[in-house]
């Protein structure tokens, strides 16, 4: 007799749930930070990478004696909770060189941040979703733009009435959306 279904998915802990994650990096070729983040989330277990944006130029937010950033979204189908998402996103920021400093949003090699996971809102220790920052953020918006122009976020807000509030900011695009090996 078959073991029932649920046995076999011992791992997955929620059903299949798209979210959104942000790239972001401006140490050490960033461009190719973000390229080699896209392979590693592409291997990741019990996900399957859907789409990537364009890679954008954008200009810090925060401290300004930094370099320019690169940033991009990403969608992707998870069984994984959110919070065994996030462990692996720190994973794999930790294998590019991502050090974590006192300075308020200062450089990275590589950040991963999940911006909607699903349609929940998360409040816990380690996580806020949707992320707290994203409604403003023009490096976030408009790649999400590309990947799902009709998103709601949770709330309700379109991401189309977002965009008509938030300014390109000099966001340019710098790059075409990185193949994804299927
Ligand atoms: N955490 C809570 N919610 C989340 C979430 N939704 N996704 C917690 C990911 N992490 C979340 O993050 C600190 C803690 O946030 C984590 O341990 C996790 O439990 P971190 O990556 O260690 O630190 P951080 O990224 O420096 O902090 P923060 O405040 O999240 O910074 P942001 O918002 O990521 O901003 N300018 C441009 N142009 N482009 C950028 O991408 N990024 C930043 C960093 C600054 N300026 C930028 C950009
Ligand atoms: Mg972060």
């Amino acid at each position: 007799m078959q073991p029932p279904s649920s046995t076999k998915r011992s791992a997955a802990a929620t059903l299949p749930t798209l979210c959104y994650l942000g790239l972001g990096a401006n140490l050490h070729q960033p461009l190719q930070q973000l390229q080699q983040a896209v392979v590693a989330l592409a291997a990741l277990e019990h996900c399957q990478l859907q789409s990537v944006s364009s890679l954008y130029g954008s200009k810090p937010m925060g401290p300004q004696d930094q370099p320019d950033y690169v940033n991009a979204v990403a969608a992707l189908v998870t069984t994984l909770s959110a919070e065994q998402l996030l462990t692996q996103l720190q994973k794999i920021e930790l294998e590019q060189g991502r050090q974590r400093k006192d300075e308020r949003w200062g450089p990275r090699t590589l950040d991963l941040d999940i911006l909607l996971f699903g349609n929940q809102s998360i409040d816990s220790e380690r996580l806020t979703v949707p992320h707290y920052g994203m409604k403003v953020r023009e490096f976030v918006l408009y790649p999400l733009a590309e990947l799902a122009p009709e998103l709601h976020l949770p709330d309700g807000t379109r991401l189309s009435q977002l965009l008509a509030e938030v300014a390109l900011n000099g966001l340019v695009v710098l790059a075409p959306p990185p193949a994804l090996d299927r």
